[in-house]
């Protein structure tokens, strides 16, 4: 990769603000270096010494890597938003383990001054129920892309979400691969060319969420990289979450995909063009709160509210998180631009048994049967087979 701040397809990279952030939202901290090359996985990070006693601060999350992303990546406004949680949750560093797949976003475990895994292409999930499973008291983040957690890994997606694991899941979206140079993903737009559609994508593009709450998931939310003060209570609320949860973040990737959500995450048309849902409000948005949702029959529509209209927030859809039933979060996650604004925010939020807890009780309820098994005296029982 060029080191000299542009991509290695040659397209100049420009640095963007992230709200609320500084230059350590966004590309902050990397002398122009791309994408780093796909290695070292199975690597463990232990992080660096020890913080003096206290309330942990954002530094203490900040390993001692230098970050490989290249300059202007939304990987890093969604690294600092992680940062800026985890000194909130209280959770002492040893008892946090991220684990990656492969791709730029899995890097992220390298970064995080906690225990990391950076696992097999797709494979996180599988590592982190093992990791849960075996250490409930762990907090245990898996950090995966549109490609490592739904193409080669969406089956081990699908499983560990209908699990209900107390796992959190972030899947960085930014509709392409971006590790392996642009080519495309299962998020890609149809028709998108890229290095390996050169004459446009043939298949049709899945929406994360939609799969997330398909594959029963009990926490469902969708955030933006760049609007950090949202992410961050995102991410707040997915540690809270006891159960799985999922949280697709918008993610630009300037190099091979740039401005991929720009039509909507943009600053100055945000406003009128996404929808922050809010646990028991109205879904109104607008600069001027002058558009909400409503059902007509089986569908939502959007309305124009006030004035000659006769409408105002009392005609529009609540939101409720809560509802055991997923459909409406279902229906919440296919909706899009243009003919709606984008919904970003908690969809769904249900508590469910986790697998942790229903494995300790079958293991307990064994043991006070049986007693404590041996595991010799397993393998040597019943009907076995004397190889001569
Ligand atoms: C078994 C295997 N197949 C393919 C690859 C090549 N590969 C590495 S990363 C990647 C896709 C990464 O895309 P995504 O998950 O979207 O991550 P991003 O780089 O965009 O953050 C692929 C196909 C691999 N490393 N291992
Ligand atoms: S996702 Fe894109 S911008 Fe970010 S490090 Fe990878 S190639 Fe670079
Ligand atoms: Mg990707």
């Amino acid at each position: 990769m060029s080191t000299n701040g542009n991509g290695s397809n040659g397209k100049e990279v420009v640095q963007k603000g992230a709200d609320e952030t500084s230059v350590e939202g966004i590309g902050g901290n990397v002398s122009g270096a791309g994408p780093s090359p796909e290695s070292e996985p199975g690597s463990v990070t232990a992080g660096k010494a020890a913080p003096p006693p206290g309330k942990l601060t954002k530094a203490d999350f900040s390993s001692d890597q230098e970050v490989r992303w290249c300059p202007g990546c939304g990987d890093y406004a969604i690294l600092n938003s992680v940062q800026k949680v985890m000194p909130d949750l209280g959770i002492p560093r040893e008892k946090i383990v991220f684990v990656s797949g492969i791709g730029c976003s899995s890097r992220f475990p390298y970064y995080m001054n906690t225990y990391g895994f950076h696992t097999i292409h797709g494979r996180a999930p599988a590592l982190a129920t093992g990791i849960k499973a075996s250490n409930p008291e762990l907090s245990v983040w898996v950090v995966t892309g549109d490609g490592d957690g739904l193409s080669i890994g969406g089956n081990h997606f699908m499983h560990a979400i209908r699990r209900n694991l107390d796992l959190n899941i972030i899947l960085f979206n930014n509709r392409i691969y971006g590790l392996t140079k642009g080519q495309y993903s299962p998020t890609s737009e149809f028709g998108k060319k890229t290095k390996s559609t050169p004459m446009g994508v043939i298949d049709y593009p899945v929406t994360p969420l939609s799969l997330a709450i398909a594959s029963e998931a009990t926490f469902v939310a969708r955030a933006i990289d760049i609007d950090v003060k949202h992410l961050s209570s995102i991410v707040e609320s997915a540690a809270k979450h006891k159960g799985v949860s999922f949280v697709e973040v918008y993610q630009n990737c300037n190099i091979f995909n740039d401005g991929a959500f720009e039509h909507f995450t943009e600053r100055t048309v945000r406003p009128e063009r996404v929808l922050y849902l809010e646990h028991g409000k109205p879904m109104v948005f607008g600069k001027n709160r002058d558009r909400g949702i409503r059902m007509n029959g089986t569908r939502p529509e959007v309305i124009q509210l006030g004035g000659e209209t006769g409408l105002n927030e009392s005609d529009c859809l609540v939101h409720d998180m809560h509802i055991e039933d997923p459909s409406v979060a279902f229906m919440l996650a296919r909706m899009e631009q243009p003919e709606f604004p984008q919904p970003v925010g908690i969809f769904r939020d249900v508590r469910r048994e986790t697998y942790e807890d229903l494995l300790a009780h079958q293991i307990e309820e064994s043991i006070a049967r049986t007693g404590r098994g041996q595991l010799h005296k397993l393998i040597h029982s019943g009907d076995m087979w004397v190889v001569e």
